[in-house]
């Protein structure tokens, strides 16, 4: 049963109206919040070929909670309307079973929203126990190969919950983004050296998704050249660092709303890489620290941001790198805090 609502939408787009020659089998990819601004803007790159590519064709399912099915309805209805060639097939359902069961690729974007007066350790405790209903679920359901990415915050220690939830599941498959982060910086440097976003290598984002986290340009270049020789440490620490870091908070403060259509590209950025590759380029992923023993002087048993490179479906840390003592205090700062963050959810880390 794919679910007990009466309204939950299934489309068999591909044979009706693809007239391309697919080969290719199906995969599935599951989104959750739905119904939410930045699924509005990812789910419709996803059935348009945009993350796996014009030649995918795409089994979709998404999740939203039983209030948010109407709304969840006319995402569908916009779905159908598109005719993407590429979707397969398409579920909406508030139920986690249908929408996990034998799934390749998860968004997990779906949280509760920062409210009027609550704290942050409210907003921990209420998501945190989202995350571990995921993570049950995604045990039991979900493909041993699945990759998933953590989007609704607080992001690196929701993915943290999910994971611990999830015992059956390589810890690798976890991860969380900071890929809005470091698309981010990238723009910040770009613009500041008068170069292209491609002109800029070697970035990186560590630590947490949260105003802690370090954009660091230690190793980074523009145009072949050491960025350090280009910007004044100054400008580093006074403007790029905080404007980085404050750059959700400008978008509210200009929009009135949080960032969307960024954060679903960030997100489709991060998984495109994961799965396609990043050809020797650094991106920015948050993943467990356990895969890198202590690295960087980061402990183990947290979702931590690294610069890494993408090949053959698997991520890798950019190793070997010297940290100054300027990235050395940053790197505790937010080390610091998702430490303190998981001690708040403590009790929720055990399947
Ligand atoms: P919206 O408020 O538009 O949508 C949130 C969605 O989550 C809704 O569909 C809602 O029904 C669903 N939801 C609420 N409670 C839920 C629950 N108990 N179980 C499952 N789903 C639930 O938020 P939107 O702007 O789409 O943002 C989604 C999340 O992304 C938020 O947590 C937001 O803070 C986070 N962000 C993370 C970013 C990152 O870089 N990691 C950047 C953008 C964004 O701020």
């Amino acid at each position: 049963m794919l679910s007990r609502l009466s309204f939950n939408s299934i489309t068999r787009a591909f044979s009706q109206l693809s007239h391309a020659p697919y080969h290719k089998a199906p995969v599935k990819v599951a989104v959750t919040g739905g119904s939410g601004q930045i699924a509005y803007s990812l789910l419709l790159r996803i059935a348009s070929g945009a993350f796996l590519g014009p030649d995918q064709p795409v089994d979709l399912a998404i999740y939203d909670l039983p209030q948010m099915q109407q709304a969840l309805r006319g995402v569908v209805m916009e779905l159908h309307d598109c005719a993407f060639p590429t979707l397969n097939s398409l579920i909406a359902t508030d139920v986690y079973g249908s929408v996990f069961d034998n799934v390749d690729y998860v968004f997990l974007v779906g949280a509760k929203p920062r409210g009027p007066g609550m704290e942050r350790s409210d907003l921990l405790k209420q998501n945190g126990e989202i995350f571990v209903e995921v993570g049950k679920a995604l045990d039991k359901y979900a493909k041993k190969t699945v990759k998933i990415i953590t989007v609704g915050n607080p992001a690196n220690t929701n993915c943290l919950i999910a994971m611990a939830n999830a015992p059956s599941l390589p810890k690798e498959n976890f991860t969380a983004m900071t890929r809005l982060d470091h698309n981010r910086a990238l723009w910040q440097l770009a613009a500041k050296t008068d170069a292209r976003v491609t002109d800029v290598k070697n970035l990186a984002i560590w630590g947490n998704h949260s105003s802690t986290m370090y954009p660091d340009i230690t190793s980074t270049s523009v145009k072949g050249k050491p960025a350090k020789e280009l910007v004044d440490h100054k400008w580093v620490a006074e403007e790029f660092i905080p404007v980085v870091q404050q750059r959700g908070a400008a978008i509210i403060a200009a929009r009135k709303l949080s960032s969307a259509a960024s954060a679903g590209n960030a997100a489709l950025d991060h998984m495109r890489d994961w799965v396609q590759g990043t050809h020797g380029e650094w991106v920015s992923m948050a993943v467990p620290s356990d895969l890198y023993k202590g690295e960087y002087g980061v402990p183990e048993g947290l979702i931590f941001s690294y610069p890494v490179t993408c090949a053959n479906g698997g991520y890798d840390l950019v190793r070997g790198l010297k940290l100054d003592k300027f990235s050395e205090e940053k790197l505790k700062v937010t080390t610091d805090e998702l430490l303190s963050e998981k001690k708040a959810v403590e009790h929720l880390l055990k399947p």
